[in-house]
Order: structure tokens, then sequence, then C-alpha cells
């Protein structure tokens, strides 16, 4: 048997390793990380083993399916899309065009071609009913990326690798290997913080395994953060800890922010976030000390009823201790192919609103949290069909029980998708791209979020079967069949554009492409004689040349953060306590939880990954076990304003008093899935019980964190 060994990225999660995967050209040998690979030097996660699994799963689709009445069936590339463009031609003709919606998921982003393409299909379709994963995770980091720099992918990471002072909120990295922050190996990234006598602080309301790497971990009640962020602003403006340096040049509005703060301190916050005033006030006195500092929250502050305020005041901190954009800080990478475009770009917000609810679009797209009202509610404007791509928000997104009800209502439902999963499965029609090792990848998003500037091309490892369509592919298929009439010369350019196209395009014209040399910019020909990828070293201060508000200043008080918190922080500041005595004995404030051996709702059908321990237990605190007389191990009934669920009970003093928490992404006893594993692991979704109307009233985010639920025993059946 001959093998070859060959070099690409692990596209499953935002690290994005470099392995370094042997192979016979059908089938893999095995899967190494590669040490050669400048960002991850050789770490892997255990999901990147579970790659040939995705590849060689005989439940992975190959070939289009529509469902007939007796299940799906295989039907040819070419009647499945002219069945999608006869059958949205004719319902948008009807009930035009805001009347298709689209969702796109999170592979969305780990996937180059469908990254690009996904643009396309956006212009054809021209609907205001678009959605996507983004608001129910890191849509308060856009919102404040392109409120306060001017582009909503302006987001600033953390310079791990050379920070002093790093202060975690909502994020458990040892988990979910880094997001808004490419660090790959972040464990030892953060081990290296502590061993160079730096110190992490880590705020969660579960002790996690990222706790075990911090110098110290505090509790907070879930859901109040933005109350402890507050005070931290509040006490640095009141301790003149305020220096930003360099920065003032180009920042306005910092007296706006300290009077927008000014009522939050750390004795009246103590009691709703749980923390006592004297960590609140060490805490900023440290962060004000420290040569180098950062404050990083991630999605347990992203998907919190205020997670919109939370990302402000977090990059806010940044700036005002002159943080931001320095190093050891919180920095914006350079990237090779530039993602952040024209200037003033910040005001893409409120253009819109979703019809029932009234929640503003954000760059185009509305809050996925109102998908199934625009779906069930009768009039002018309703949703009768739904295109998703890589999603599965059935399980994703809040009140997955009533978007299943929305869905089945459709007049017509395509799903581009890999697998028969909880919602593809009610699909019209599936359309099903290769595998990750079937695919060339750049990732585009996360080197433009990594911790240090390179640039790495990933070619296919094996061709996928004949006939097959690149994610891309469909897109631009879709795109040229829903494009209004004419449009020749769009059309004959799309058909001409190829993702290498475009890549190669993006390289040349970005940084470090033809503005460094003519002759030896980056080019895609360069990345591929590359394998291992390109270092293009540490990151570097962009600002204020990198701004893109339309003055070229930092906004550290947008007027939208500064009405929102006069409108319903500084309200709820002062009624807070009393809601909270007003808690009956067996409520919960229910919180998620993320396991290195998962991936969102899509991962559970690799045997090597769920085997072992059931990871879809509610964790309880020992006191409250014992207080409700629960008993670990057995099935508890979990209560909330949509539903319920039923799950063993994992007794650990791990969890807060008075929180619990339920993995997402389980939930596969659904019937007529095709997920031979997953079903076996079915576990309850956690989604069946957070309630779709309770959102951040910011940006519509999904405020999944902080939900009421009532535990008790459950009844044996
Ligand atoms: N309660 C709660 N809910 C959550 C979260 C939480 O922490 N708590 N997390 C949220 C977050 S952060 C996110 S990002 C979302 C994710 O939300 P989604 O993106 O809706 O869900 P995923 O589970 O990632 O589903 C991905 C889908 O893409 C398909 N797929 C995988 N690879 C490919 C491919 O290469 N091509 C195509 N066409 N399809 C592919 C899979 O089969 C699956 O159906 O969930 C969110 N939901
Ligand atoms: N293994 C694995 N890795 C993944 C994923 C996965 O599903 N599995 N998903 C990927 C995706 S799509 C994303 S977006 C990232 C997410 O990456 P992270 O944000 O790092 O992941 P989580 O594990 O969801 O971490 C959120 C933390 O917030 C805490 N938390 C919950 N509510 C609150 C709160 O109110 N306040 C505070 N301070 N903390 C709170 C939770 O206890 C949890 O520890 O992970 C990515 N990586
Ligand atoms: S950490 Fe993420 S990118 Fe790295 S191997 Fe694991 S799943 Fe893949
Ligand atoms: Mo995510």
């Amino acid at each position: 048997m001959t093998t070859q060994t060959e070099f690409r990225s692990c596209n499953l999660c935002e690290a994005i390793c470099g392995l370094s995967i042997e192979h016979d050209g059908s089938k893999v040998i095995s899967i190494k990380g590669d040490k050669e690979d400048p960002l991850s030097r050789g770490h892997i996660c255990p999901k990147a083993i579970a790659l040939q699994d995705i590849h060689a799963d005989p439940d992975r689709l190959k070939t289009p399916m529509r469902r007939t009445e007796s299940g799906f069936e295989p039907i040819s590339w070419d009647d499945a899309f002219d069945l999608v463009e006869s059958k949205l031609t004719e319902i948008r003709k009807q009930h035009g065009d805001d009347s298709v919606a689209l969702y796109l998921g999170n592979p969305t982003v780990h996937n180059s071609g469908a990254l690009l393409f996904q643009k396309y299909l956006k212009q054809a379709l021209s609907t205001r009913n678009r959605f996507a994963a983004t608001s129910v995770d890191q849509l308060p980091h856009h919102f404040a990326a392109s409120h306060m720099f001017g582009h909503g992918l302006m987001i600033p990471i953390p310079d791990i690798d050379n920070t002093d002072y790093m202060l975690i909120l909502g994020a458990n990295p040892a988990a979910s290997n880094g997001s808004l922050m490419t660090a790959p190996d972040v464990k030892n990234r953060l081990k290296s913080i502590v061993k160079r006598d730096g110190k992490v602080i880590l705020i969660d309301p579960r002790r996690t395994e990222s706790a075990k790497l911090a110098s110290e971990h505090h509790f907070i009640r879930p859901g109040t953060d933005v109350f402890l962020l507050a005070a931290i602003l509040n006490n640095l403006f009141q301790n003149d800890a305020v220096q930003l340096g360099r920065l003032n040049e180009f920042t306005k509005g910092v007296d706006q922010l300290k009077s927008a703060v000014a009522e939050f301190t750390s004795q009246n916050v103590s009691e709703i976030t749980g923390l006592d005033s004297a960590t609140i006030e060490n805490i900023a006195a440290e962060f004000a000390a420290a040569k180098r500092a950062v404050v990083y929250g991630r999605m347990g502050v992203s998907t919190q009823p205020h997670g919109g305020l939370c990302h402000w005041f977090i990059n806010a901190i940044n700036l005002i201790t002159g943080n931001l954009d320095r190093t050891g800080g919180q920095m914006f990478a350079h990237p090779a192919v530039s993602l952040v475009g024209k200037l003033g770009t910040e005001n893409e917000f409120g253009r819109w609103k979703s019809r029932v609810r009234g929640l503003p679009e954000f760059e185009g797209d509305l809050p996925v949290a109102v998908l199934a009202e625009e779906i069930l509610t009768p009039g002018e404007g309703q949703i009768k069909a739904l295109i998703t791509s890589s999603g599965n928000p059935v399980l994703s997104t809040p009140n997955g029980v009533q978007l299943e009800q929305a869905i089945e209502q459709l007049d017509f439902y395509v799903a581009h998708d890999i697998y028969i999963n909880e919602t593809t499965r009610h699909a019209d029609l599936i359309l099903p791209s290769p595998s990750g090792l079937e695919t060339d990848h750049y990732d585009f998003i996360f080197l433009a979020f990594a911790v240090r500037n390179v640039a790495k091309y990933s070619p296919q490892l094996f061709a996928p079967v004949e006939g097959s369509m690149y994610d891309w592919q469909i897109m631009k298929e879709l795109s040229l069949r829903l494009m209004p009439k004419g449009k020749f010369f769009q059309k004959a350019l799309l058909r001409w554009l190829t993702p290498d196209r475009l890549l190669d395009l993006g390289l040349k014209t970005g940084p470090y492409g033809w503005a460094k040399s003519w002759f030896k910019g980056l080019s895609l020909k360069q990345l591929k004689a590359n394998p291992h990828g390109i270092d293009l070293g540490e990151l570097k201060p962009v600002l204020p040349k990198g701004l893109r508000t339309s003055d070229r200043k930092i906004n550290a008080a947008p007027q939208v953060y500064i009405d929102h918190l006069n409108r319903e922080l500084l309200p709820e500041l002062k009624a807070e306590t009393e809601s909270r005595q007003n808690a009956a004995a067996n409520d919960f404030s229910l919180i998620g939880r993320r396991h290195l051996r998962s991936n969102n709702s899509w991962m559970h059908n690799s045997q090597r990954l769920v085997k072992g321990a059931d990871r879809c237990t509610l964790m309880m605190n020992p006191a409250d076990a014992e207080r409700l007389d629960l008993v670990a191990g057995s099935a508890v009934a979990i209560t909330s304003s949509v539903g319920s669920v039923k799950a063993p009970l994992e007794v650990t003093d791990e969890i807060m008093p008075g929180v619990v928490s339920l993995p997402h992404g389980y939930g596969h006893h659904r019937p007529n899935t095709k997920l031979s594993i997953a079903s076996q692991h079915a576990g309850v979704s956690i989604n069946d019980l957070t309630d779709d109307k309770i959102v951040d009233n910011l940006t519509g985010n999904a405020a999944f964190s902080a939900q009421t639920v009532q535990i008790e025993a459950a009844n044996d059946e």
C-alpha cells in the first residue's frame, strides 16, 4: 500500500489547527498535529481525528434527496435545481421576495467556498428575512465593532501571548478551544501567562475546565456581567486609571462613557452579581496596574439579556486603559485577505424591523429568534419558504419545538446540508456537499481573528464522489437561477468566479500582496507552495489607519448604547434586587455548556466522540440538590416558559448555587432523521426550553443565559 502525507487545517472550530494526514488516496490512515504549522505548532484535539468519521459516515448524504410520502429519495441535481427554481419563483411571484427566508448556519464560516458565495445567494434572494447563527452567538461583538470602530468585522482579539493580565468572562476556551480569538493550544497559552507571573481571572457561573488554568475564578450570577463591567469602568474612572495614551488623538466620547456608568459602583452591583465589592475593586485595581492587560468575553456574555452592552463595556475597558491596539492588550489581526472594506458602514442597523415583533436588522440580517413567528403569523410579508444552509436551527435556536411546528407549515423548504437531521428532516429537498476533507479551504474568517498573522491554504485531500457539488457550486447555481431576469454581465461574472480566483485576487490586493512587492507579493501560488502555512508575524498596532468609522475616530460612547443603558439598565439597577427576592424555591437560572468532544449539534454521529458517560446531564450544586431532595443520577424534569424536558441529574459543586447547566446541541430523539449513532445518544435539547421572546433588546441576539427554569424530580414512567 502506498500512502502519502498531506497538510491542511482543521475546519471544525475556530482554532484552525494544522493537521498532518496520512492517507492512501481514499482512506485516512492517521491524523496528527502539524508541528510546522506556524499558528498551532502541532496542537490538535480529539475532534480532528473524527474528521475521518464524518468523511466515511454512511449516514452522510451524497446525492440530493427529495422528501416523498414514503421518506427521502435520491433525485438528480438537475431535477433538484429545477424544483427549487420553480417553487421559489412561484412563491416569490405570489407573495413577494420577503416571503423566502434564508438561514445560514455556523459551518458557513468554516468553509471558504460557502463563505464567498453566500453573498451572491443573498443578493439573488433580495429578502429582508435573512437570518444566521450569528444572532444566537456573537452578534454583540459585531455590533460593538461596527459602532465603535466602523466595521462589523473589526473585532479586536486578546493578544494572549503577550499579556500580563487576562480577565475572562463567559468563555471556556479549555473546552471550546477559543472563540473570536483563534488561538490553537489555548490551554498552554493561558498557562504561559501565569508562568510569566501574569494573572488570568475567570468570571463564570461554573468552575469550568478553564478555571483550572486560571489564577482566580469567581462565580457570577448568570446574566449580570453587564453590571460588573459597568462597575469596573466606573471604578477606573473614579481612580484616575484612565490612560488612553496615543489612542486619545483619535477617540471621542470618553466623557459620555464616564457619565453613563457613574451610578454603577462596586457596592451597588455586588448583590446583583454575587461578587463582593472588594473583589470587584481589586480586579479593577489590578487591571489598571498591569503593564499589559486585556478583558475578553465570549458566548456567556454575548448570549445574555445585555450581551450588547457587555461587549461595548469590554471594548471600553480595554480602550480607556490604553490596552486597545497595544501589544499584550486587545488587538486587531492584520490578515492576508482583508475582510474590512469601505468606510462608514457603522450605521447598518435598524434600517428595517421584523414584521411581527419589530426587532431591528443588523447588516442585513434579522435576529433568528423571530424566524418562527414570522412563519406562523399570517399577513402581508409572512414567510412561506425557507432555505437553510449548514444550519440546524431546530436544535440551535431558541424554542426549537415552535420552530419545528413553523417549518412544517411552509410551502417549500430546501436545506443545503450533509445530514438528515432534526431540522433538515422537514425539508422538501436536501442538497448535500462533499465532506471537509474533500474541500479546498482558506480560512478567511478565523485567520482574521488569529493571535498571529498567518496565511494558509488547504487543498482537498480526497476527490469527492463523481457528480458532487461543492457548497459554493450549489450556492452559485441557486444564485444564478434566482437572480432577476437580465443581469447578463453579473451572471457571466458569477459563472466565471471560483473560490480560488477570489482568494488569489484577495491575496494579491491584500496588505502582503502587490502592495508589498509586485513580483514576490503573496498569491495563491505561493500558498500552495507552502503547505504548512506562511507566518506573517506577530500582531501589530493598526490604528488609526485601520479605523473604518466615517470620521476615523473610535467612538467610546455610541448613542445607541447610551440610549439603551438609560432606558433599560439604569432602571434594572434599581429593580434587580427586588425581583430576585421574589424567586420561588425551585426556580433556577439556566446556562449551557460545551464539551471538548462535541461541536454544536452535528458531531454526535461519530462513535469515537460520543463514547463514554452520558454528557447531556443537568448540573446542579449539592446544596440545591439536598434542599430539593434530588438524588444524583436520577431523572429530573426541567420546565421553562416554553417547554419541559427530562435529563439525568449531575450533582457537582462546580456549579454555582441557584444555577443549573445543560449542554446544547442534543435532542437527537426526534424521528425520521438519519443519524444512527447520534440517535443512540439522543439527550435533550436545551433549546426546547429556551424562550424565543427572551433576547438582548438592543441587538436582538438570543439571550440563552439566565433564563428561569423549575426543577423537580421526574415522575417515573
Ligand atoms: N442554548 C444554546 N443554543 C446555542 C448555543 C449555546 O451555547 N446554547 N450555541 C450557539 C452557537 S455559538 C452557534 S454557532 C449555533 C450553531 O447553530 P447552527 O449553525 O444552526 O447549528 P450547527 O449545530 O452548527 O449545525 C450545523 C449544520 O451544518 C451541517 N454541516 C456541517 N458541515 C457542513 C458542510 O460542510 N456543508 C454543509 N452544507 N453543511 C454542513 C450539519 O449537518 C448541521 O446541520 O448554535 C447556537 N445555539
Ligand atoms: N468542543 C467544542 N468547541 C467549540 C464548540 C462546541 O460546540 N464544542 N462550538 C464552537 C462555537 S460555535 C463557539 S461560538 C465557541 C464558543 O466558545 P466559548 O464562548 O469559549 O464557549 P462556551 O463553552 O460556550 O463558554 C461560555 C461560558 O460562559 C459561561 N456562562 C454562561 N452564562 C454566563 C453568564 O451569564 N456570565 C458569565 N460570565 N459566564 C456565563 C458558561 O458557563 C461557559 O463556561 O466554541 C466553539 N468551539
Ligand atoms: S481544536 Fe478545533 S481546529 Fe483544532 S483540532 Fe480541535 S476541532 Fe480542529
Ligand atoms: Mo458559535
